[in-house]
């Protein structure tokens, strides 16, 4: 005797539903490329006005700027002690792999890392740094194992080595990039997800490490991954390095000061710690982004984010238009770590600022310009 449909049903029903989320939870794609990349956290000097003049004025710095941006006995100036993520080209961890010009712009950003919907993120990272940094994905799959955070999770041994990855050591981050890593309906095509170091999170993004990842819906995604509806992509974090909260501050302040003129201990109101607040686009202020360029008439789309700190940014274009998250503006907005995206077909050639509007961020440096190139030419 067949049993009532009302029984046979819902246990039909069920099935799927139940398997669908079996299957989302597995920690691997069921289809699509496993795409390793060779990641490192690096010391590096870095320098946040390489030529040491303001660029957006044409002037030499002053004001704030020479406030932020000139060594003195009690003054770091503009070049730091920080760790960043670079990307090798094998596991032998010897050769930096180069980063093409059209993404010079990424500055001290760490390495694009790129997926389609159904493909495996795999980061083999090692940490040359002098303490333990972690790989912290936004966005996509991961186990506790690839999380790259430490905190009472209940888990234990291997689920732990991602947590705080030694000096010296290495672990390999294995991220799935599901359904619900990709574009949600009525999105565009590709969307924008991060990566930062997530040992101690404010002192590690503070250092320097931090980075981007593109993610296309497959079906929208040429074979190198990029959205076959897009010409020109830019990432760009407006980003607030907070040195007085980076792990290499004291190492600073030894290298670059007189000690014994360096106070301690105080906040936002004193100019020393103003001093150290570096308001950047992609690790540069002060009109040094390098590389952020596109031609007229192309689909350019930007992919713009923040970091840690107390922050507040609005990046603005001169002389052009996009799209973003529906609407057609010039000025975007962002809080701490938040992740946006604007479409453009730049229609007015000629180098253009493109700063954070909120005002003491803008007289802090937090400016660049965005050149738009002459058309390619057509041959018919
Ligand atoms: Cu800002």
């Amino acid at each position: 005797m067949p049993a009532p449909h009302g029984v046979i049903l819902p246990s039909l029903l069920a099935a799927p539903v139940l398997a669908g989320a079996i299957w989302a939870a597995l920690p691997t794609a069921p289809s699509g490329r496993t795409i390793t990349h060779y990641v490192a956290a690096d010391e590096v000097t870095w320098d946040y006005a390489p030529s040491g003049a303001d660029r957006i004025s044409g002037a030499p710095f002053d004001g704030l700027g020479a406030l932020m941006m000139t060594s003195a006995p009690d003054r770091i100036g503009r070049t730091y002690r920080k760790a960043i993520y670079r990307e090798y080209t094998d596991s032998g961890f010897t050769s930096l792999k180069p980063r093409p010009a059209e993404w010079e712009h990424l500055g001290i950003l760490g390495p694009l890392l790129r997926a389609s919907v159904g493909d495996t993120i795999r980061v083999v990272f090692r940490n040359n740094a002098g303490r333990a940094y972690t790989m912290h994905p936004h966005g996509v799959f991961y186990t506790k194992s690839s999380e790259g955070a430490p905190y009472e999770d209940a888990t234990t041994d291997a689920d732990k080595a991602d947590d705080g990855v030694p000096p010296g050591g290495t672990h390999v981050y294995v991220w799935p990039v599901p359904e619900r890593a990709g574009p949600a309906p009525g999105e565009g095509s590709s969307v924008l997800w991060m990566y930062h170091s997530h040992a101690d999170e404010a002192k590690d993004v503070n250092a320097g490490l931090m980075g981007p990842m593109i993610v296309t819906a497959r079906k929208m995604a040429r074979r190198d991954g990029t959205p076959k509806d897009v010409d020109r992509e830019l990432v760009v974090a407006f980003a607030e390095m907070d040195e007085n909260e980076s792990w290499y501050f004291e190492d600073n302040v030894r290298a670059y000061t007189d000690t014994a003129r360096i106070p301690r201990g105080v906040t936002f109101a004193h100019p020393f710690y103003l001093s150290n607040l570096k308001e950047t686009i992609n690790g540069f202020s002060f009109g040094h982004t390098p590389g952020l360029t596109a031609r007229q008439g192309e689909r350019v789309r930007w992919y713009v984010f923040s970091s840690t700190n107390f922050e507040i940014h609005a990046p603005h274009w001169h002389g052009q238009t996009a799209i973003s998250r529906h609407m057609r503006t010039d000025v975007l907005n962002l809080f701490t770590m938040e992740m946006a995206i604007a479409d453009m077909v730049p229609d007015n050639p000629g180098r253009w600022l493109f700063h954070c509007h909120v005002a003491p961020h803008m007289k802090a440096g937090m400016s660049s310009t965005f050149e738009v190139l002459a058309p390619v030419a057509v041959r018919n």
